[in-house]
């Protein structure tokens, strides 16, 4: 007898923006937007080649106004506005269509595009448009200090202590559009399964982690999610 289905948490990958026209990462063999991962997503990148990294990202945030939310979005939306018991969406997407499409109990545990963070201040503060290397800080005014608010491997994700909370609560886990590659979002899975939660996956092709999931619906996450949320 399956328990009564009251707290949710829902994990999203690329695959679910991919509707949107923003890119996934791993589609065409490994490279992002024309550059390998290593090169543009981790402090030494940052550090070796900061043009390079400033540049990656400031291409990505400067798509956001070109691309609008999905289906999958808005259906994620229409959740979180009626889900009468807990709801919490973590996103491991930098891009900001889940609040776009009105999604609110939301978490961007790898960051977003549209944040910068000050490494002579410590303050993180809203940031449109390009960034390069001779942005100044929005609550210091130190020029040159101001990095991507984004989460790189090898750093720690945000809010993992509210994620690893709502995980064990959760009645049911679902993962959308992600290749189960990234950790620690890929061992969400077994968080929620060994605390009884239910699990049902919905992905384009099978994740990494398929054969964890109590369910797994293959298709765009456009089609599969407004149904399910239905
Ligand atoms: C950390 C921000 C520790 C950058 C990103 C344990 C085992 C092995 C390795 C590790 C481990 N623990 C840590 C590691 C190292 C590393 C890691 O996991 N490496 C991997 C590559 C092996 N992890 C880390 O470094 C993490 N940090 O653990 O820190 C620590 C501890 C203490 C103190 C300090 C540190 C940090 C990871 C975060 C890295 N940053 N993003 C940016 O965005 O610019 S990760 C990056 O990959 C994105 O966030 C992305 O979301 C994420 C995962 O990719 P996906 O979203 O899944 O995208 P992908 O293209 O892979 O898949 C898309 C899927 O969608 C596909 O399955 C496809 O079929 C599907 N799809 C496509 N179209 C559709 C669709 N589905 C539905 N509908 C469609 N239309």
């Amino acid at each position: 007898m399956s328990r009564e289905i009251r707290n949710i948490v829902i994990l999203t990958g690329a695959g679910v923006s991919a509707e949107s026209g923003l890119a996934t990462f791993r589609a065409a063999d490994g490279l992002w937007e024309d550059h390998r991962v290593e090169d543009v997503a981790t402090p030494e990148a940052y550090r070796r080649d900061p043009v390079l990294v400033h540049r990656f990202y400031d291409a990505r945030r400067a798509r956001l106004c070109e691309v609008e939310p999905n289906a999958a979005h808005k259906a994620l939306a229409r959740l979180d506005a009626e889900w009468p018991g807990e709801l919490l969406l973590v996103t491991q997407n930098v891009d900001d269509l889940h609040e776009r499409a009105g999604s609110k109990r939301l978490l961007h545990m790898h960051g977003e595009l549209t944040s910068g963070w000050c490494l002579a201040c410590g303050e993180r503060f809203a940031w449109e448009g390009p960034m390069g290397e001779g942005a100044s800080c929005l609550q210091c005014g130190e020029v040159g200090q101001v990095r991507p608010d984004i989460v790189w491997f090898g750093e720690m994700p945000y809010d993992m202590d509210r994620i690893d909370e709502a995980l064990r609560r959760a009645d049911l886990f679902v993962s959308i559009g992600t290749s189960g590659a990234v950790y620690p979002a890929a061992g969400f899975v077994q968080t929620a399964r060994c605390c009884g939660a239910r699990t049902l996956e919905m992905n384009l092709d099978p994740s990494i982690g398929s054969t964890l999931f109590d369910e797994s619906r293959l298709g765009p996450a456009g089609k599969l999610v407004p149904t399910w949320v239905a």
